[in-house]
C-alpha cells in the first residue's frame, strides 16, 4: 500500500463519538504494551504520529487516523492493565464491545499478541468476543526480535494450540527489525475487499 496521507481524526469514547462510517476501517487491538501503536506507525510509515509509551494502558479511547482519505485505522485501547483506575477499567468492555458489535463499517481487527507471553485470559476472552461478533480477525504475533528463531517456533506451538487458531494464520512482525509489514498489508487490504 502507497502511503499518501494520514491524518489523526479523533479519540472517541464510545461508538456513539466514531466519526461519520463512511469510509471501511480496520481496527487494531491487544494488551496494553503489545505494541499496537507502534505497530501502527510502522504501517503508516509515520514514526510518532501515534503516542507510544512505555507506561501501559494510556491509550483509553478509540483513536481513529484517515490513510489516504479512504480507510479509518483504530488504535483500540488495551485490555489487562491491572493498575489501570477501577473506572477506566469498568469503562473498557462496553465502549470496546459496543463499537466491535455497532461499527457496521468494520472490516477486521489486526489481533496482536506478544512473542514472548502465553495468551492471558482476556486475550482468550477478546478472542472469543470477535468470533462471536464473527468480526474478520487478523492474528499477529510481535516483538519477535525479542526471542530466538526456535523458542519463537515453540510459542507459536503454545500460541496456536491455547487459540485455538493454525499456526499458518499468524504473522509474525517486528517494528525495529521491519518483519511482516508487507505481509501485513496484504491481509488488511484483502480484509477490506471482502468487506466493501
Ligand atoms: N523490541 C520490540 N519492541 C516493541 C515492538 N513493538 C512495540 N515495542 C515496544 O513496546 C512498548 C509498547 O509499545 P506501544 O506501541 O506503546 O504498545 P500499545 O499496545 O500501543 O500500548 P497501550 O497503548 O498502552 O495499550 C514500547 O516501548 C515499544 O517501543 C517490537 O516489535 N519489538
Ligand atoms: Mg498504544
Amino acid at each position: 500500500m502507497k502511503i499518501h496521507s494520514v491524518e489523526f481524526i479523533t479519540s472517541a469514547p464510545s461508538l456513539e463519538g466514531c466519526p461519520s462510517p463512511d469510509w471501511p476501517e480496520i481496527a487494531f487491538a491487544g494488551r496494553s504494551n503489545v505494541g499496537k501503536s507502534s505497530l501502527i506507525n510502522c504501517l503508516l510509515q509515520r514514526r510518532g504520529l501515534v503516542r507510544t509509551s512505555s507506561t501501559p494502558g494510556r491509550t483509553q479511547l478509540l483513536n481513529f487516523f484517515a490513510v489516504n482519505q479512504s480507510l479509518f485505522f483504530v488504535d483500540l485501547p488495551g485490555y489487562g492493565f491491572a493498575k489501570a483506575p477501577r473506572q477506566v477499567r469498568a469503562g473498557w468492555q462496553p465502549m470496546v464491545q459496543g463499537y466491535l458489535r455497532g461499527r457496521t463499517t468494520l472490516c477486521g481487527v489486526v489481533w496482536l499478541l506478544d512473542a514472548r507471553r502465553d495468551p492471558s485470559d482476556e486475550d482468550l476472552q477478546f478472542l472469543d468476543w470477535l468470533e462471536e461478533n464473527q468480526t474478520p480477525t487478523i492474528p499477529v504475533i510481535t516483538k519477535v526480535d525479542k526471542i530466538s528463531r526456535n523458542a519463537l517456533q515453540n510459542r507459536l506451538s503454545v500460541i496456536s494450540r491455547t487459540t485455538g487458531l493454525s499456526k499458518d494464520l499468524f504473522t509474525l512482525f517486528s517494528v525495529p527489525q521491519r518483519i511482516g509489514i508487507s505481509e501485513l498489508w496484504e491481509l488488511i487490504e484483502s480484509a477490506v475487499a471482502a468487506n466493501t
